[in-house]
């Protein structure tokens, strides 16, 4: 059997050699594989290509006619892992968009005509963007990759949340083209006309992925050929923006490219329903004409948001030898201690917009990296409670889950009085909320602790802010970073629409900057063997054939025995012969995975045993506690 190279699933060539990098060189080849969102990849069809503004363009149209439809309409965003966050999140900031809107409006009529003030009440707690993420709101935090191979689950949970609308735009998301639970939900609403399903992913069509799903008629391509048969209005998003800077990391560029094509869509959108101006401070008098806007203003309006977009990840890299001092603090906390043996933590303490982005941030290092839980976390400021997510505050649903609890306030209680000389709190903020409320509060706390109690834990600040306003902070004497580093982000306008802070193009720089501080610190202390994850965890089916994927690819076997030596250190057996007697060659996938879950390096296990094959499964395993950084260990192997 071959595996069919999808795009989000290669090696990318920048950065094959990016665990021999120090942290300043992964910045720039993070740098290097980000521009190709803007870039493009090779000759695929890239983000600023006619069709993709073209279908921006019309979708601008729907989305505005669901914005003014009087409450009939609903746009549902659905997606697995880390898609379904960025689902939530984004939805989350347009639907306090409308809100602020919807409460300018109010007060407008009621100064010209009281008697309608009423109605409007009836309207208030109406959200037009509903997000769906597989496994629910507790998936936002602590990650259930599991889940997205279910389809039958994903109908089940959109039949429910469009039970009471007559018009739903769908728009799923499924970076890889891969996820089940997107296929079915796709498949469902190709069958029902008051749906338009739109699907984002980063794959041209003829690659999304063409693997049966367990339980189910289709693959997701074959799931897919049916939804283009079935239905005329389907949109599909898909620019190419190349392989991930780490192999299959769809949270990195994929992850950032869905971000930006849905702020795009929805800002465009928000701007034409209700009448105002995207805010555009990129001087669009250096760009060049083009024909392919045929005078359509929507079209023309999406451009601009997206060169502005393309100012951020410049403005935000041109920071690249301060931001990689952060990753090597980073890395510092993640190692040993040479003093006490112990490791450290990353703690992200931030307020709304860009505490949501550390929590996303911090969800994704265990799956991508088996990274513990605890490694890396990020608090915020009531946590649940300003989270504003459908289900509520998990922390009270799951009271027994540590992992669910996010709060300043937990963080104060719980974290602050044990830290570690090891662990770095990194403060994420725009200037307003380093100069007043919680987060400034709390920082001139945390760093008067330190001192009073003789502490040595380690303090970052990233502070985005408009260059247009001065940031009177950094002169304000009663706040001193001394040894501290704090880095400054500057661009030349935060909010996307004039007047309103609700949506900023800061949160896709914070997106940059802690992904590039998770993978950085990740990289260089030995979980990623040159750009492959070697440590993922192996919970759902995609997971499994990458894992088979990079055993193969790194130590040059055959489908066949880099599959014998995964399911050896899944099962702990010693060969081939013992897996054919359990007849475990050819159980499904999803019975492997109950197992794999509940274990740690397994694929680093099973990397070991493909290119020692004889090596009793025990050894192996001895082999990569005996060599703490899993990339030595392999290394070592292959000379
Ligand atoms: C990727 C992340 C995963 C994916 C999830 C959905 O870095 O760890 O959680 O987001 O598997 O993938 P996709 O391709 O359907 O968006």
């Amino acid at each position: 059997m071959t595996t069919v190279p999808r795009i989000t699933e290669l090696p990318n060539t920048l950065t094959q050699e990016i665990d021999t990098y120090n942290c300043l060189e992964i910045t720039r080849s993070l740098r290097a594989t980000d521009s190709q969102i803007f870039n493009g990849y090779l000759n695929y069809e890239s983000l600023y290509d006619k069709r993709i503004i073209d279908t921006l363009g019309s979708l601008v149209d729907e989305v505005s006619s669901i914005l003014s439809s009087n409450n009939e309409g609903l746009v549902v965003l659905s997606g697995c892992g880390t898609s379904g966050r960025l689902a939530y999140f984004v939805s989350r900031n347009f639907n306090c968009m409308i809100s602020k809107l919807r409460k300018r409006n109010k007060k407008q009529k009621q100064k010209e005509e009281k008697q309608e003030e009423e109605e409007e009440e009836e309207e208030k707690d109406k959200d037009f963007f509903k997000y769906l993420i597989s496994g629910g709101d507790s998936a936002l935090l602590k990650s259930r990759e599991g889940q997205e191979d279910n389809p039958q689950l994903g109908v089940k949970d959109l039949k429910e949340i469009t039970k009471n609308a007559k018009k739903v735009l769908y728009i799923g998301i499924t970076c890889g083209m891969s996820a089940p639970y997107v296929a079915g939900q796709l498949l469902y609403c190709s069958k029902n006309e008051n749906t338009t399903p739109v699907l984002m992913g980063f794959n041209p069509v003829s690659m999304s992925r063409n693997t049966k799903i367990e339980g189910w008629d289709y693959s997701f391509k074959e799931a897919l050929s049916q939804v283009q048969q079935n239905c005329q209005n389907l949109h599909i998003l898909n620019p190419i923006c190349g392989p991930e800077p780490v192999t299959g990391s769809t949270r990195m560029k994929s992850g950032s490219i869905t971000k930006i094509l849905l702020d795009t869509l929805f800002t465009a959108a928000i701007c034409k329903a209700y009448n105002l101006t995207p805010s555009l401070n990129v001087n669009h008098n250096l760009m060049p004409k083009m024909n392919d806007l045929e005078g359509n203003s929507n079209k023309e309006i999406c451009l601009k948001i997206l060169l502005q977009f393309e100012s951020v990840f410049r403005s935000t890299y041109l920071q690249s030898n301060d931001l990689h001092k952060v990753i090597h603090l980073a890395e510092l906390a993640l190692q040993k201690d040479p003093k006490n043996g112990e490791k450290g933590h990353v703690y992200y303490i931030g307020e709304s917009n860009a505490g949501i982005i550390g929590l996303i941030d911090a969800s994704e290092c265990p799956p991508t990296f088996g990274a513990s839980p605890e490694s890396i976390r990020c608090f915020m400021p009531f946590g649940w409670k300003r989270m504003n997510n459908q289900e509520g505050d998990m922390e009270q649903i799951y009271p027994n889950n540590p992992f669910m609890k996010n709060s300043l306030q937990e963080f104060k209680k719980s974290f602050l009085p044990i830290l570690q000389s090891n662990d770095l709190l990194i403060f994420l903020g725009t200037n307003d909320q380093f100069q007043k409320g919680e987060i400034a509060e709390f920082l001139t706390h945390v760093q008067k602790y330190r001192i009073e109690n003789q502490l040595e834990f380690k303090i970052a600040g990233i502070l985005c802010y408009s260059s247009t306003k001065f940031p009177k902070l950094i002169e304000n004497e009663q706040f001193k970073w001394g040894d501290d580093l704090l880095l400054k982000f500057a661009f030349p306008s935060l909010d996307m629409i004039d007047n309103y802070k609700t949506l900023s193009y800061s949160d896709f720089s914070f997106k940059l900057i802690v992904n590039a501080i998770t993978t950085g610190a990740h990289i260089r202390i030995g979980t990623v063997f040159r750009n492959r994850m070697i440590n993922l965890k192996v919970s759902n089916n995609k997971l499994f054939f990458r894992a088979i994927n990079i055993i193969q690819q790194l130590s040059n076997v055959s489908f066949e025995n880099a599959k014998i030596a995964l399911l050896r250190a899944i099962y702990n057996l010693e060969n081939k012969k013992q897996l054919e007697e359990k007849q475990l060659f050819d159980t499904p996938v999803s019975n492997h995975l109950k197992v794999a879950i509940q274990k740690e390096k397994v694929v680093p296990t099973a990397i070991v045993l493909s290119i020692r094959p004889k090596m009793p499964v025990g050894q192996a395993i001895e082999l990569l506690e005996n060599e703490r950084i899993i990339r030595n260990a392999i290394e070592k192997l292959l000379k």
